[in-house]
């Protein structure tokens, strides 16, 4: 694994960057669910695609090198249309990319915010990522002016969802996926880790971006496009009915709880052909 890691990061002297402006770019994205989809199918449509979903353009030095990490437990369903759409996106963005799923061992209560702060760890302990984007396993992005790099602000990406209408749901809304270079991440100490369970977590994740000092930025509305998978309230991770009262302490919580705080075990690190597979152990509530 480390030779192939060692390979991946020497840059080749003689190739020109990338241009600022990808060519391959070409706006909006028919999104369907081909019902008879396999993961050797979308192995095959992306030949240039190395184990641990690594890839860097053929032709040029890319300019960006992202990060995307995704939280997962039992959506083996939704990760493979995810695959299927999110490996060519990013090539026609002509970006240097991994893709990390951090999946969650065990029945406990899901704990998306936290599988956030140990993807963004175990990317960086990895290679110098300069963007990290937190993306649910769910969205597909349905345009491909939305570019997976990093603003010098905290970036809400999936500002236009089709389960809202295509609308941002209210102004501090952050979840669904955003994107966070390293500083901007320990500057709002990462996720909170002590979210089981549904809500409150992308409420908490909007605050700290103000607390850190940042601002949010988005996409404009006709490019930052997403269509959701449907599906229905996982088991396991019901509704969190402390929410309110953790967000309402936000404020006196965020430097206590998040990056600085997070542990975990990791089960297994397996480099798939189209994606890294970290699963951890990362306990219960206290
Ligand atoms: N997830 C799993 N398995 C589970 C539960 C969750 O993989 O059993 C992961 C997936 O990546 C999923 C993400 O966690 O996409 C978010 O969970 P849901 O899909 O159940 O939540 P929603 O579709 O309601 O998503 C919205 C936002 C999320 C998050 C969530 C509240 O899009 O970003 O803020 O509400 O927790």
């Amino acid at each position: 694994n480390l030779s192939l890691i060692a390979k991946f990061q020497v840059r080749d002297e003689d190739m020109p960057y990338c241009p600022r402006k990808s060519p391959l770019i070409g706006g909006p994205i028919h999104v369907t669910f081909p019902s008879r989809l396999t993961l050797a199918q979308v192995e095959r449509k992306n030949p240039l695609v190395v184990r641990g979903g690594r890839y860097r353009p053929p032709d040029c030095e890319a300019r960006h090198r992202t990060a995307i990490i995704i939280p997962h437990r039992n959506r083996e369903h939704h990760l493979k249309f995810l695959l299927y759409y999110l490996h060519p996106f990013l090539q026609r963005q002509q970006l240097s990319y991994g893709i990390y799923i951090i999946h969650q061992v065990g029945n406990y209560t899901f704990n998306r915010a936290k599988l956030m702060n140990i993807g963004f760890r175990e990317a960086m302990r990895e290679e110098d990522w300069d963007c990290l984007f937190f993306h649910d396993v769910d969205l597909i992005p349905e345009d491909d002016r939305n570019t997976y790099t990093c603003d010098a602000h905290p970036k809400h990406a999936a500002i236009a969802m089709d389960k809202f209408g295509y609308k941002l749901p209210y102004k501090m809304y952050f979840g669904g996926v955003s994107a966070l270079t390293p500083v901007q991440y320990l500057k709002m100490n990462g996720f909170p880790n002590n979210y089981w369970g549904w809500g409150g977590e992308d409420d908490d994740i909007g605050m700290r971006v103000s607390l850190g000092g940042m601002l949010i930025s988005r996409p404009s509305l006709n490019i930052g496009r997403y269509r959701m998978i449907k599906h229905k309230l996982d088991e396991g991770n019901e509704r969190n009915p402390k929410r309110f009262n953790m967000l309402a302490k936000t404020r006196q919580t965020w430097r206590l709880d998040g990056m600085n705080t997070v542990e975990y075990e990791v089960v297994s690190r397996e480099y798939m052909p189209l994606y890294a597979n970290i699963t951890v152990n990362i306990g219960t509530e206290d």
